[in-house]
């Protein structure tokens, strides 16, 4: 198949993208470079020296023999090259990553959070109104949040978006299922809810086909494909805006720095290894929804762990000492999380669970790499209000 990737240099985009061409797709990639320069930005780096585009198709091109060809340019700005590119290419499938996705980025000022919302809605506006105007019949196959759904559930299991709801009428109760009830917990969060909106929106009206992956936290760094040449690295990042909490953990023990636990740690999130989530969009790739269907949303994860016990694990396994420090976001200081993935264990996922590559990930990268560490970067800044909210 042709499959176009949408933001096709960052964190989940590239691995993805050399996925997908390593088991025998036709794979191009977009991207502007605006996370390279978000890191420019915010003067850190990747804890792993990640190369130059032109380096790494090179390397890729090498090793494997395939082409992946790349495009520059800003999606949610250029509307006619990516038009132009969706006519003349005709992919079968469009993979869309292209969006600012750090919640402590998206809420650092108020150019921030008008950034987040302008990017991120006018790139799948974009995209979608682009595949409408093309008439190609590209599967659009979108990576969303679990944040959408907020992380409490009343007791219930998270369903895979929908949810089946009784409604008292005149003529008695009818039951319906709707979407699940947003609740985001950051600008960058609630960017990814409008975007539900936006595919619904398109699918009814245009009878587009489109998949939703609500993806939880990603950890891990390396897939079977970034770690065969270290010009095909992929990037860690380990920054108060941009590092995730389970890889800031790990490498903050590597580095010896205490482990920065947000307020209790009774916050409890999804997660999903680097390497799951490359096949997660391999079998979202493989099974499209039907046009006429109504958008499909898969809950892309595979465990969920209260942070406490997160840090009480790494600490364990590595000596570390833990920090409980106030919480810069505002958010829920304890929360229950249950969610149904039953369609990609059904779709054959097996999961790679933390027990098995934690220790691998913390030997392999975070110490190999932490002389490029700045401990300057690591306390996370930025406030989700003007002043510290306790947890
Ligand atoms: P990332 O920032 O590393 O990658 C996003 C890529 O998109 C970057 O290379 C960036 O340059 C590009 N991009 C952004 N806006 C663009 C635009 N307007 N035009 C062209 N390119 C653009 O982020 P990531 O971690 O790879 O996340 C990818 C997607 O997966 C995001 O939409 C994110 O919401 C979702 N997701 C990520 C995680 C996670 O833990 N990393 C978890 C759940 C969901
Ligand atoms: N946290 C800490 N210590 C840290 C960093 C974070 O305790 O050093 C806490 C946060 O307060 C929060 C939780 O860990 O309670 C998760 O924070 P995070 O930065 O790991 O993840 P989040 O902001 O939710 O965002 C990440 C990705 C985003 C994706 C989301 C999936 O950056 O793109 O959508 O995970 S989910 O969390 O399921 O919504």
């Amino acid at each position: 198949m042709k499959i176009l990737v949408l933001g096709g240099d960052g964190f989940c985009g590239w691995p993805t993208a050399l996925h997908l061409s390593d088991i025998g797709h036709d794979v191009q990639i977009v991207d502007n470079l605006s996370r390279r320069n978000i890191d420019n930005e915010l003067e850190v780096s990747s804890l792993t020296p990640i190369a130059p585009m032109g380096v790494r198709l090179r390397a890729w091109s090498e090793l494997s023999g395939k082409t992946i060809a790349f495009h520059r340019f800003n999606v949610a700005e250029q509307y006619h090259r990516l038009l132009s590119l969706l006519r003349e290419w005709e992919p079968d499938v469009v993979v869309h990553f292209a969006e600012q996705r750090a919640a402590p980025y998206s809420m650092k000022s108020s150019w921030h959070k008008r950034y987040t919302v302008n990017n991120n809605l006018n790139a799948t506006n974009n995209l979608l109104a682009a595949v409408v105007e093309s008439e190609i019949d590209a599967h659009v196959v979108h990576l969303g949040t679990m944040g959408v759904y907020g992380y409490g559930t009343a007791g219930m299991k998270i369903p895979e978006g929908y949810l089946r709801v009784k409604v008292d009428t005149p003529d008695g109760e009818v039951e319906q299922e709707i979407l699940y009830p947003p609740n985001p917990g950051s600008i960058y969060h609630l960017t990814k809810t409008q975007d539900q909106l936006l595919f619904a929106y398109y699918v009814k009206n245009d009878r587009l086909r489109v998949t939703d992956l609500h993806q939880g936290i990603v950890w891990g760094t390396q897939t079977a494909q970034t770690e065969r040449d270290e010009r095909l690295i992929n990037r860690f990042d380990y920054d108060g805006d941009y590092g995730t909490v389970l890889n800031r953990f790990l490498m903050q023990a590597a580095v010896g720095h205490p482990l920065t636990v947000h307020g209790t740690g009774g916050q409890t999130r999804a997660f999903i290894h680097i390497q799951d989530t490359v096949r997660c969009i391999e079998l979202a790739i493989s099974d499209p929804p039907a046009r006429g269907d109504r958008v499909r949303i898969l809950n892309q994860m595979t465990e969920t762990h209260r942070l406490s016990d997160l840090a009480a694990l790494v600490s364990k396994l590595t000596g570390a000492e833990i920090a409980y420090v106030e919480n810069p976001r505002n958010e829920a200081a304890e929360n229950d999380l249950h969610v149904a993935n039953d369609q990609f264990l059904h779709l054959g996922l097996q999961p790679i669970t933390l027990a098995e590559g934690l220790m691998q990930e913390v030997t392999e990268i975070a110490e190999k790499y932490r002389a490029r560490c700045d401990m300057e970067k690591i306390p996370a800044r930025s406030l989700w209000t003007q002043a510290p909210v306790k947890a």
